[in-house]
């Protein structure tokens, strides 16, 4: 009855707010009508008003409860898993009764049955691969599309462990925070009714475009202190702050968790980063991970889970906690966590989750390291040896703001040095535009500094000298900043608000006011800085840093300045310096506003549920298996390019436009090694040698050739080849394009996972140098393919035009399973033939 009521109360509101915009716009882009039910099924008012209007409509059901289905992470849920920590590490200390850290408590609380705790104890760190079961999978749209369509290929009715989608990657920023999510639900409305259709049948938790950015949305209700999770997003590790292990992978990894097969990863280093001091001033967070970025560089934490820990560790906010782990991504860490504390605590009450903080405070010896290691330490540096694999001190109490930029989240120097690195490197000194926000900085904590320096050029009667732009992460603190101020003070000094979503710290910016070509330096506190990342351009050079100091920057309207040292100028023609920001509330006093209608809950009836793939479409196709592999060597295969330098997934497929096309492989296919530097061509981008027709064209063209001729290729690849997301697109696209193996000087984690479930063989040289005797009309032969076996050399014979021939040995670090995977032609093929009970 009740239901029934509120049932009519809300298709009654919706029908009149449809007839209103209906009526109100001739504008044809903004004809889209937002159809909204309680219970999630087609809304009759959906057939009504396209019948009567002809408007296109984007059906969402309206639930604002947070008791609703999924929309949180279950108590009981996080009780059990504590109770497998437990039971798990009493079992552990049996067999080795050392000092554990934290990382390896949650390790070993979810290792899968299968486990011997033998064989797991004389596992060295980066040798061997140990199996585990995540307790949550996190998707967002445009890896998710591909991720669902795996899945659905398992067969499964429901997923087996708790998943969300968030929809944050497909709105483009343009104006504002309101027209573009609009504007973006038209355009991807077929993309975001296939995931919200798939989400509701297969028991997956959807949260609508506008929600908010997915690693922010699972920190304000997913997370949880103890708990292991995978994402499909390289900065999934963000959930770390809150103390979790929260580890990004490809689609297909988690496809396979959600239907219930345990997760394999090779078992990770550690490094430890001890905090002493507390962080004063203009200093932040971000400088932290800004600083272990410095010293780790991009590829420093590969396959290693970084610890934080140390009195300093413990006066970090959770969300200024979660900065530092969401960073950890550029520097190839597996994931980075901190121990369970007051902060943590304060978070998840003020998130409306005290039963969870109830729990982890009866359980804090599970979610914090051993006590022994801490004090052995803080004794004598030295034993730190006995627990990591390498040890980062800092003093907080020193540090300085940092600036990292352009081009790569490593190239780092302290605030004080920026000036002189300009006319050094001849940087640009005039900023274009700044931006703050994102997933990574957009905490109530982040936006109240920042909104503190507003505050100050509001009394001096000045506003930025660039545009500044604002991302907030989620519609959450988005709301709460509103009712709070922040907003309104940042707007004060010419801030735009954009849309809850990645925008343009995903290439989803439009900057029409920029000619192609036109070099220009912009701001950002985002994470990642790669070449033509933030607007598809090359030559924009994005630094980083913390919020408030870009909003620093925005006033002084120059790179150089400096606001530790340097004035401004106040209307009234006086010199005035900012104060550092002030210590800023973590949580908002009054609490977070409670957001409403932007979460689906599953169906209650998921078989009434269709999920629809139109064969017409071009945003959504199905997959197709790829063929298992034939037995045969790889015989005289052409190279299709040799990288040279950083090659990041960004570069092997971009995102920004092509996001469009995530679940179209065919589609997407033509941005292959869009952004990679040919290292035959003086450094061309994005184009080789077609070596039948000896023509300079597009690597997606050749290798659409070459497939067509019948001819498999290989990619050579420098250090660290396909760092940076976790996209598996940059292997799903060369595999379906041809791509037989990628030998390289060295792999970037998940990509190198990504390589192996996809078919292709990952090869790495042994000798580094031998990346030099590969010539662009080379043809090689990969051979004695069926002795493959784990740990073992495989030869690679290189036949150079001139008639010479050379061999060189490669490696790689496929176990027996994987190898399989490569046999099977992907992993998919072993999912997709698995039976089920
Ligand atoms: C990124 O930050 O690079 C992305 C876009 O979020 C990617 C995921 C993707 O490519 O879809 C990531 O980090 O994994
Ligand atoms: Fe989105 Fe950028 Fe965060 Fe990736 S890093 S999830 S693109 S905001």
């Amino acid at each position: 009855m009740l239901k029934n009521k509120i049932e009519n109360r809300c298709l009654l509101r919706h029908r009149r707010r449809n007839y209103i915009n209906a009526r109100k716009t001739s504008n044809p882009n903004s004809r889209v009508q937002f159809c909204y039910s309680y219970d999630g099924n087609q809304c009759i008012s959906d057939k009504y008003w396209q019948v009567h209007f002809k408007v296109r409509v984007f059906c969402m059901s309206s639930q604002n409860s947070l008791k609703l289905k999924g929309k949180t992470t279950k108590t009981d849920l996080v009780s059990k898993v504590y109770e497998k920590l437990q039971k798990n590490i009493l079992k552990f200390k049996q067999v080795s009764n050392k000092p554990l850290t934290l990382g390896e408590k949650i390790l070993i609380g979810h290792l899968d049955e299968s486990t011997d705790f033998m064989t797991f104890n004389g596992l060295t760190p980066g040798n061997g691969y140990i199996l585990l079961n995540p307790d949550r999978v996190a998707l967002q749209d445009v890896t998710g599309q591909t991720t669902i369509l795996q899945f659905m290929q398992a067969g499964i009715k429901q997923v087996l462990v708790p998943t969300t989608v968030h929809c944050d990657h497909l709105i483009q920023a343009r104006v504002g925070s309101d027209s573009d999510t609009k504007a973006a639900i038209y355009e991807n409305n077929e993309v975001y009714q296939f995931l919200e259709s798939a989400s509701r049948k297969y028991g997956i938790g959807f949260w609508k475009p506008g929600a908010g950015i997915i690693h922010q949305v699972v920190l304000e209700n997913y997370a949880f202190p103890g708990g292991l999770m995978i994402g499909t997003d390289s900065h999934t590790p963000n959930a770390g702050g809150l103390g979790m292990l929260a580890i990004g992978v490809g689609g297909l990894d988690a496809a396979e968790v959600m239907a219930g097969l345990p997760w394999e990863v090779l078992y990770p280093k550690r490094i430890g980063v001890y905090l002493t001091g507390k962080l004063n001033g203009w200093t932040s967070p971000k400088d932290i991970i800004l600083f272990v970025a410095s010293k780790l560089t991009v590829s420093g934490g590969t396959n290693a889970i970084i610890e934080y820990f140390g009195p300093g560790a413990r006066s970090v906010s959770c969300t200024g906690k979660a900065t530092i782990t969401n960073m950890g991504a550029e520097i190839g860490a597996t994931c980075s966590v901190f121990s369970y504390d007051d902060k943590m605590e304060s978070y998840l009450i003020s998130t409306g989750r005290k039963d969870l903080a109830d729990i982890a405070n009866k359980n804090k010896e599970l979610l914090t390291p051993d006590p022994e290691i801490e004090k052995e330490i803080s004794q004598n540096r030295d034993n730190a040896t006995k627990y990591f694999d390498q040890l980062i001190e800092i003093n907080l109490d020193e540090l300085e703001p940092y600036i990292v930029g352009p081009h790569t989240p490593d190239l780092a120097r302290p605030i004080s040095k920026m000036a002189e690195d300009i006319q050094k490197n001849n940087y640009l000194d005039t900023i274009s535009v700044s931006l703050i926000g994102s997933c990574t900085n957009s905490s109530y904590e982040d936006m109240s500094r920042a909104a503190d320096i507003a505050k100050q050029a509001i009394e001096k009667g000045i506003k930025t000298k660039t545009p500044l732009q604002v991302t907030p992460g989620s519609e959450m603190i988005r709301e709460t900043i509103e009712r709070d101020g922040q907003i309104q003070l940042l707007r004060d000094i010419g801030a735009n608000v954009l849309a809850n979503a990645c925008g343009p710290c995903i290439g989803q910016w439009s900057r029409p006011e920029i000619k192609k070509g036109e070099p220009n330096t912009i701001v950002t506190s985002y994470n990642r800085n790669f070449p033509g990342r933030n607007d598809g351009r090359r030559e924009t050079m994005n630094f980083i840093g913390s919020p408030e100091l870009v909003i620093a920057l925005a006033l002084g309207g120059r790179l150089s300045f400096n606001p530790l040292k340097d004035e401004l100028e106040a209307s009234d023609g006086t010199k005035f310096k900012l104060d550092p920001p002030k210590i800023a509330p973590e949580v908002p006093k009054d609490g977070f506003k409670d957001t409403v209608d932007i979460y689906v809950a599953p169906a209650t009836d998921p078989e009434s549920v269709a999920v629809v793939i139109d064969k017409n479409s071009q945003r959504l196709q199905a997959l197709e298996p790829f063929l298992e592999w034939d037995g045969n060597d790889f015989i005289k295969l052409p190279v299709l390019t040799k990288v040279k330098g950083k090659c990041t997934t960004d570069h092997i497929s971009p995102a920004g436009p092509w996001l469009m096309y995530r679940g179209h492989l065919d589609r997407l296919s033509d941005n292959l090694l869009l952004g990679a530097v040919n290292a035959f061509r003086d450094g061309e981008v994005g184009k080789g040698l077609n070596l039948l027709n000896k023509n300079i064209e597009t690597f997606s063209h050749i290798a659409r050739e070459y497939r067509k001729n019948g001819l498999k290729w290989i990619i050579i690849g420098d250090k660290n080849y396909g760092e940076g997301s976790s996209r598996e697109h940059a292997a799903m696209t060369p595999r379906y394009l041809g791509c037989a193996a990628v030998i390289a000087k060295s792999f970037a984690r998940i990509h190198e996972t990504n390589l192996k479930k996809q078919g292709i063989l990952a090869l790495t040289f042994v000798e580094s140098s031998d990346y030099e005797k590969i010539r662009e009309d080379d043809r090689i032969s990969i051979i004695d393919l069926q002795d493959l076996r784990p740990k073992g050399v495989v030869t690679a014979n290189l036949y150079h035009s001139d008639g010479t021939v050379e061999q060189i040995p490669l490696i790689h670090s496929y176990n027996d399973a994987q190898l399989k995977w490569f046999r099977a032609g992907s992993a998919l093929n072993i999912l997709r033939s698995t039976e089920r009970v």
